[in-house]
């Protein structure tokens, strides 16, 4: 029998590849020097596309695929993916959602500490013979005791605030209405009392139309020059212009950043910037993340071909 065609945008680790392989005829996108012509050759018999969050699938690349049926991300974010195109032609999606929580929860956590901690620089002073020569490094500021505020308390918010409790800090949120699993920490209905409260202002909402640029000048200016953004949600959630002037201005102290517009190829002003961290989108970059997520989506896109319920489908 053979093997539905599937348009893959993205590589996948050795590990997810193979059984793809096995299953699906996969046409690499990534891979074509004319992403066009690939489109025009393959389209017609892709039935499903495999995509990854931060690549997703356009409208373009959609309609180029007149009998496509499904679309699975790689990734709990769909913001990516055209969902407007998607309905209009009955199209499913599905993403990974829950596999990866833990280990995005943790990396925000970790940027925090390590951003407030100035563990960069500190390991910098011991490997270039500054503590040597000049001794102590300079003292940086406790997270312990200090407040957080969750933009947005979903499933990754709701880890990062559970972690933050762990630090004995106080905690706040934002989100559309209060949540009745959350009655120990302060609900605050917008971004900007939430900035205003916090010392570190957590970035977890699912991207939309409705988020985008939600932080902006006035939450950056309620947060302070004492305040820290760490971001581990979407690029388009920060308007990244009034970020560069905050930082640069000190109207902030720092940012803490796992995600950039036109990543890979992020704003070089950040790079510039010494009061900011930088990290390569890999919040979910851990093996066993990446695993489940391989497994998840392969399970999504067999469950679709064998006629079955869809485990994670987009609603
Ligand atoms: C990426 C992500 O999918 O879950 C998301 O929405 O953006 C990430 O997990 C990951 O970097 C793989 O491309």
């Amino acid at each position: 029998m053979s093997k539905p065609a599937i348009l893959q945008v993205g590589p996948y680790p050795d590990w997810d590849q193979e059984p793809l392989d096995a299953a699906f005829d996969a046409h690499r996108l990534f891979e074509a020097s004319d992403r066009d012509a690939c489109l025009a050759k393959v389209g017609k018999d892709v039935r499903a596309i495999a995509t990854r969050g931060e690549l997703g699938a356009d409208r373009a690349m959609i309609s180029a695929c007149p009998n496509l049926e499904m679309i699975a991300v790689y990734g709990v974010g769909y913001d990516a993916v055209d969902l407007a195109a998607c309905r209009e032609r009955g199209i499913a999606v599905t993403n990974t959602p829950d596999v990866l929580t833990e280990d995005v929860a943790d990396l925000g956590v970790a940027m925090m500490l390590c951003q407030s901690r100035g563990m960069i620089g500190a390991e910098k002073w011991v490997r270039d013979g500054s503590w040597n020569a000049k001794g102590l490094y300079p003292l940086k500021r406790r997270v312990f005791g200090r407040k957080a505020g969750i933009l947005g308390l979903g499933r990754i918010g709701f880890e990062v605030a559970k972690r933050l409790a762990g630090f004995g800090m106080d905690i706040a949120y934002s989100d559309i209405a209060a949540k009745d699993y959350a009655p120990d920490w302060t609900f605050l209905p917008d971004a900007v009392a939430l900035a205003t409260h916090a010392d570190f202002l957590f970035v977890t909402l699912a991207a939309s139309d409705a988020t985008r640029h939600i932080v902006g000048t006035d939450v950056l200016k309620a947060l302070g020059p004492d305040g820290m953004v760490i971001n581990i949600s979407r690029a388009a959630n920060i308007d990244e212009e009034a970020l560069i002037a905050a930082l640069s201005s000190d109207v902030i102290g720092s940012a803490a950043l796992d995600v950039f517009e036109g990543e890979p190829a992020l704003d070089p002003r950040f790079l510039a910037l010494e009061n900011v961290l930088v990290q390569p989108h890999h919040a979910s970059g851990t093996i066993e993340t990446r695993q489940a997520m391989g497994k998840l989506l392969r399970d999504n896109l067999s469950a679709h071909f064998a006629g079955q319920h869809l485990l994670t489908p987009v609603t």
